[in-house]
């Protein structure tokens, strides 16, 4: 195991002292660590990857430094683009440290989304021609080798790191005064709706509570797309749902994952069927990966919404207001409802018992297609 202070403080006496990146769970010591010891400044929480890449790649430009993005290995996909693109050695030649949380290492047991994503994690770095290491606990001997070689190549380079690598580190959660938590926000949704109504719910802890919601109600999970993976694009398949159904459709979208594809809600409303119901948990976090604060406290969610095309934005801070919120909703168009929401949820959480090609056929048929 790494010490993560260590590894935090060899890195700036390094002189790789700016960061970037989207949270991860696997990487969350690092992160907190990482948080509670850069300035504002020197730690960026991104909307997605390649926001971090792009940053990182600025950062070089103006500084002649090595910047670190730091991500779950689900955002290579993000990331993809500004790597190829911005820092590659045949584009602008830029190097960066990328550390990459490996969830769904070959051999270790992990959702279908991270085993898939564990299985292509370094075969898509060797596509991008991008050099790494897999990291042990000799850590200074792999930054020697990492920081030499980005030095030298003016490249990328990689860090990929298993599960329980680097030891505990708390993070301070930012004070809220919000007081209901998101799996009660969450009864109270499914309390307001009926049997013909389906829902869309955003990837982490929200679809993990609607499902054991639904276990609890014994009603079934034929309604729900409960997404897993695929974070900031609740939103966009909600639509593409809403377009063939007449049956109301409920997005039930996390503040991250509205500010990762945030273009997408514009898109949207542009073209807003009447049956796109939008319901955006806004907890200032990253909750399902340990709380890092989202950049949601400094938007005003609601004024963004009415620009991108929603008549009119309802906040609920308690379950009667959802209940009302709702309602609304039901009876009106372009309708948003935010809900205002605190970290936290049950340290006995479990996940989806049922497989996500069994909840896309359990919903096809739901929604009358064979
Ligand atoms: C592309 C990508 N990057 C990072 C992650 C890791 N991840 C899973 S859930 C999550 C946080 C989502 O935050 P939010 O939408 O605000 O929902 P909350 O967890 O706060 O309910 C993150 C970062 C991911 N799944 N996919």
């Amino acid at each position: 195991m790494i010490d993560t202070k260590e590894f935090y403080d060899y890195l700036c006496d390094n002189n790789i002292d700016f960061f970037a990146g989207v949270p991860d769970s696997l990487l969350a010591n690092l992160c907190a660590c990482i948080k509670m010891n850069s300035s504002k400044e020197k730690n960026i929480i991104t909307a997605n990857e390649g926001n971090a890449v792009a940053m990182c790649a600025g950062y070089h430009l103006s500084t002649g430094k090595i910047g670190c993005v730091y991500m779950q290995n689900s955002g290579e996909g993000n990331a993809i683009n500004p790597l190829l693109s911005l820092a590659d050695e045949d584009v602008y030649s830029i190097p960066m440290l990328l550390i990459i949380g490996w969830r769904g290492e070959p051999g270790k047991h992990d959702e279908p989304q991270h085993v898939k994503q564990g299985k292509v994690t370094i075969p898509l770095l060797q596509s991008m021609g991008i050099d790494y290491e897999v990291l042990s606990d000799n850590y200074q001997d792999a930054l020697t080798r990492a920081i030499d070689y980005m030095n030298k190549n003016n490249k990328p380079y990689a860090l990929v790191i298993k599960k329980g690598l680097f030891s505990d580190y708390k993070i301070k959660l930012e004070t809220s005064s919000y007081t209901m938590t998101r799996e009660d926000a969450l009864k109270a949704i499914i309390d307001s709706l009926s049997d013909e109504d389906i829902i869309v719910s955003t990837t982490g802890k929200t679809s993990r509570e609607i499902f054991e919601i639904r276990e609890a109600n014994k009603q079934g999970h034929a309604n729900d797309f409960l997404t897993v993976g695929s974070m900031g694009h609740t939103a966009s398949i909600a639509y593409g749902v809403s377009i063939g159904t007449d049956k109301n459709v409920y997005c039930i979208d996390g503040d991250g994952s509205f500010i990762m594809h945030m273009g997408s809600l514009g898109v949207i409303a542009a073209n807003m069927p009447n049956n796109f119901k939008y319901i955006l948990n806004d907890n200032n976090a990253h909750e399902s990966v340990g709380g890092q604060p989202t950049c949601s406290k400094s938007l005003d969610i609601p004024a963004i919404l009415k620009a991108c095309g929603f008549k009119n934005v309802i906040i609920a801070s308690t379950q009667d207001e959802i209940k009302k919120g709702i309602s609304v909703l039901k009876k009106e168009n372009a309708v948003a409802l935010v809900l205002h929401t605190k970290q936290g949820s049950r340290e006995n959480l479990g996940r989806p018992t049922t497989t996500p090609i069994e909840n896309k056929i359990a919903l096809m048929k739901k929604l009358g297609v064979r």
